[in-house]
């Protein structure tokens, strides 16, 4: 039985999108020409949605269409249309603090939970790019710039609260985006669930493992509270290296449809456990042992450069515009105004790392896994990848709060690389 959708919704196709497009004013001043020469090409290769390229004599477009259901899994998983809604919502406040690192929104079709924005050109998927071996320059800059423009400005230090909570109430539709969050990261991976995978057998004992470690399980709950509970700006949700599109000189950040008003930290570190991850999978994509050695090298240092920049970033923006109803000027300035930074700053950090390891523990044990880890043919280096991908996980999950700097994060990284191939030698 097909799913039930709103009225006027349909799923358009390669055929029948320029026909509809054609009537949307924003499409034709960008396409130009007659619709009937107009081409498109669906090229979503994400978990959720249709993506078209749409190419018109004049220019080209993206479209991105909400299904009913989970396009990963199919019908059987039904998923709200009105992901899209939040996703233009989110798309569009992004746009105002950070406009340098979004792709231009055209149109929103509220009929057809469908959005219009710029194609990006000659942008590639930054975890395709990273796969590659391709350096990012300005990437760690770019990203940091982003997630603390974003993160600032949507919170309690920089909006009034009366906005700041109808701002939450919209987000707070988009619960079925979060549930999916909630069970994939954060409850699946350290359980028994049907959706699970990894590489077996060789996995199996460190699924088990996994499964079966109290102090473990109990961190990945706080977690999971923190993401639940702590409603304090307004999130990207899925900011992974799959999210992003970027050339040598630009950034864009795309995707924001899990976006709703969560702990800032989720973003923070989502992005960091995948960049931790890519950097764990390169022994899969060198051409000969340790051939990728200056790689790895450039993915810590970016991670180090985004962490410190974020966090630079962040507390200047906080110093330049205490707007918001938290920490009031008139009870904090000077010192004590520096120290309340710096223990928030300590916090977020510690949150943050949490984080990355969950986000890093579910790709390699949980339903939908990345292409960093997914593309190693061999299933023996691949495991062995993911292997050094969980050992840190787990010690992110489990012991943040020890760790003092992101460059203690990164010489961990590095350890583990290496006591695996010495291992493997
Ligand atoms: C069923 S959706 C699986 C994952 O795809 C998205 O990229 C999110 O990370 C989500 O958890
Ligand atoms: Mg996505």
């Amino acid at each position: 039985m097909a799913l039930e959708t709103p009225p006027g919704y349909r799923a358009f196709d390669e055929a029948s999108l320029p026909g509809h497009l054609a009537g949307i004013e924003a499409a034709r001043a960008v396409l130009g020409g007659d619709p009937s020469g107009w081409r498109a090409f669906e090229v979503g290769d994400g978990n959720l949605n249709l993506v078209f390229i749409v190419e018109g004599p004049d220019g080209d477009l993206c479209v991105k269409q909400a299904l009913p259901y989970v396009r990963l899994v199919g019908e059987s998983w039904p998923l709200p249309l009105s992901r899209a809604f939040f996703e233009h919502e989110a798309a569009s406040i992004q746009a105002r603090h950070a406009p340098a690192y979004v792709p231009r929104l055209h149109h929103y079709d509220p009929t057809h939970f469908l959005i219009v924005m710029e194609r990006l050109r000659p942008h590639v998927i930054v975890r395709q790019g990273m796969i590659a071996g391709r350096v990012y320059p300005d990437f760690a800059r770019h990203m940091a710039d982003y997630a603390a423009r974003t993160l600032f400005f949507t919170s309690d230090l920089a909006m009034r609260a009366e906005e700041k909570k109808a701002m939450t109430a919209t987000f707070c539709g988009n619960s079925a985006l979060c549930r999916i969050t909630e069970d994939l990261i954060f409850t699946d991976p350290y359980t028994v669930s049907e959706r699970n995978r990894w590489t077996s057998p060789q996995l199996d004992a460190r699924a088990a493992q996994i499964r079966d470690d109290d102090a473990l399980k109990a961190a990945a709950s706080r977690l999971k509270l923190a993401f639940l509970a702590e409603a304090q700006a307004l999130l990207h949700g899925d900011l992974h290296t799959g999210s992003i599109m970027a050339t040598e000189d630009e950034t864009r950040v795309i995707d924001p449809e899990f976006a709703f008003v969560g702990p800032i930290g989720f973003d923070v570190g989502k992005l960091i456990g995948n960049l931790l991850l890519s950097h764990f999978a390169q022994a899969g994509h060198e051409a000969e042992p340790r051939g990728r050695d200056g790689y790895r090298a450039w993915i810590l240092e970016t991670v180090e450069a985004f962490w410190n920049g974020f966090s630079e970033t962040f507390r200047g923006l906080w110093r330049e515009n205490r707007t918001g109803d938290a920490f009031p000027p008139s009870l904090l300035q000077g010192q004590a105004f520096e120290a309340a930074q710096g223990a928030y700053m300590a916090r977020l950090f510690a949150e943050s790392l949490g984080f990355a390891g969950c986000s890093m523990i579910r790709r390699t044990l949980g339903l939908a896994h990345n292409a960093d880890l997914e593309r190693i043919e061999d299933p023996n280096l691949r495991a062995a990848c993911e292997g050094r991908v969980l050992d840190l996980a787990v010690a992110l999950v489990k012991n943040a709060h020890a760790l003092g700097a992101i460059e203690e994060v990164t010489a961990r990284a590095r350890a583990i690389e290496a006591q695996g191939r010495d291992r493997a030698a």
